[in-house]
């Protein structure tokens, strides 16, 4: 059984990040989400608007996603691909480059243009 494993905040849970995610499912059997923490979110310096528990719901509730598991640290990474037994990462291209020495194949999606959380903050001006 081939298992994906992807990360992000997943504020709004949008329809970018949702084809993120769909496409990580298709390159594998299983693909397990770990979905930042509130703290860890703002260390990355994200403004969030949904909190850990509804992004993670949302993204739980997902069918292609087969589980979640909580994002303390961006460098927990080499610990999940052992814990989980992963065979590859994918992350969206935005991130190209950044997860290559890992010990794991690493796939860069192309990014979904024309939405992010930053911008739907803005139109509801929160
Ligand atoms: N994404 C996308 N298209 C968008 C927005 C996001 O493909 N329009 C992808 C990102 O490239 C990322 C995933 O969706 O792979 C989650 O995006 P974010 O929630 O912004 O994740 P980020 O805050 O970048 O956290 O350790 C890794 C980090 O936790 C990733």
């Amino acid at each position: 059984m081939k298992t994906v494993l992807t990360y992000g905040t997943f504020d709004f849970c949008h329809f970018g990040h949702q084809s993120l995610l769909w496409r990580a499912k298709a390159l594998g059997d299983r693909l397990l989400v770990g979905v930042s923490t509130d703290t860890f979110a703002k260390e990355k310096g994200k403004t969030l608007y949904w909190d850990s528990l509804k992004r993670a719901g949302k993204i739980k509730a997902l069918p292609y996603v087969d589980d979640i598991f909580p994002e303390h640290s961006a460098d927990q990474k080499k610990d999940d691909i052992k814990r989980f037994d992963a065979d590859l990462l994918v992350m969206g291209s935005d991130w190209k480059g950044e997860f290559d020495n890992l010990g794991i194949e690493v796939k860069y999606l192309p990014r979904t243009p024309g939405i992010s959380s930053t911008q739907l903050r803005a139109m509801i001006n929160v």
